[in-house]
């Protein structure tokens, strides 16, 4: 007897689609002809019609697969349904990196229901890369099943860390990474919140932490990390949102929160 893929099974499905559709565009786009950039929240927060242009065709794709669900996008995308699945979309996340020819940018599309993360894809088109997952039934990369890394030391820690695009919002946080840098194996920040989840997720990284994100930076990352064996939460242990992610191998967590706590006050 045949049993139908599960829901959160049938929207991976439809965010790897959509995410690997866009994320080829916007990739054949960038190497092909001059890049029109403008600013939103800050002069260094930039978007570019590649972002527009794979918003557009995400938000398409989800009009004709999935019409009665509910869409947040960055670049505006804002449709309110009558299903219980809301999808969050970062059309490019890591812009700046596109915006430079860095490879470390990705398409991400998460769907949560009533009880919150339950589907994904982020796909890094620079690296060929598809990472996937959906509650309770593992996440992929390229689909081969992940797992964070075995690290219970924090001094063997490798940390990724991001920075907000308010400069204002920055002084706190590289006072806290220069103490945190001293106590741990080294530090990166590859610009782009979404690969960095997954990164952690496949063990590339031990921790990953920032502030001031946006939903569609964190859900479908969230998913993935999650499946893949990670703890996400806040800075103090508490359930996680985008204004403050914590997204770590299980066996540094809690002296990742402590050595956090000891390298000076949050902005949130
Ligand atoms: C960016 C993130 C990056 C973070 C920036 C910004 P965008 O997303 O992924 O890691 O540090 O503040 O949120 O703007 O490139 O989609």
């Amino acid at each position: 007897m045949s049993t139908s893929p599960s829901l959160g099974s049938q929207l991976r499905q439809i965010a790897e689609s959509l995410a690997r559709e866009a994320g080829d565009m916007a990739l054949r786009g960038r190497k092909s002809g001059p890049l029109t950039a403008t600013t939103k929240s800050s002069p260094i927060d930039m978007v570019t019609q590649f972002d527009k242009a794979s918003e557009a065709m995400i938000t398409e794709g989800l009009a004709t697969l999935r019409p009665d669900d509910s869409i947040i996008g960055e670049e505006g995308a804002a449709k309110k349904g009558t299903s219980s699945i809301t999808w969050h979309i970062d059309p490019i996340d890591g812009t700046t990196n596109f915006y430079f020819d860095l490879p470390m940018w990705a398409v991400s599309i998460g769907a949560v229901d009533e009880h919150g993360p339950l589907a994904g894809a982020v796909y890094v088109p620079a690296l060929g890369e598809m990472f996937s997952g959906a509650r309770s039934e593992g996440a992929t990369m390229n689909e081969v099943p992940i797992s964070v890394r075995a690290n219970h030391d924090i001094a063997d820690a490798l940390v990724c860390t991001g920075y907000s695009y308010l400069i204002s919002e920055r002084e706190v946080h590289a006072k806290r990474v220069a103490n945190i840098v001293m106590k741990v194996r080294d530090l990166r920040r590859f610009g782009a919140a979404a690969v960095d989840l997954c990164f952690v997720a496949s063990g590339r990284l031990d921790v990953y932490f920032e502030e001031h994100l946006n939903s569609w930076d964190l859900i479908a990352g969230q998913v993935i990390a999650t499946e893949a064996g990670a703890i996400i939460t806040d800075y103090v242990g508490n359930p996680v949102t985008p204004s403050q992610v914590l997204a770590s191998t299980p066996g540094v967590h809690a002296d990742f929160i402590r050595l956090i706590a000891a390298s000076g006050p949050g902005t949130s």
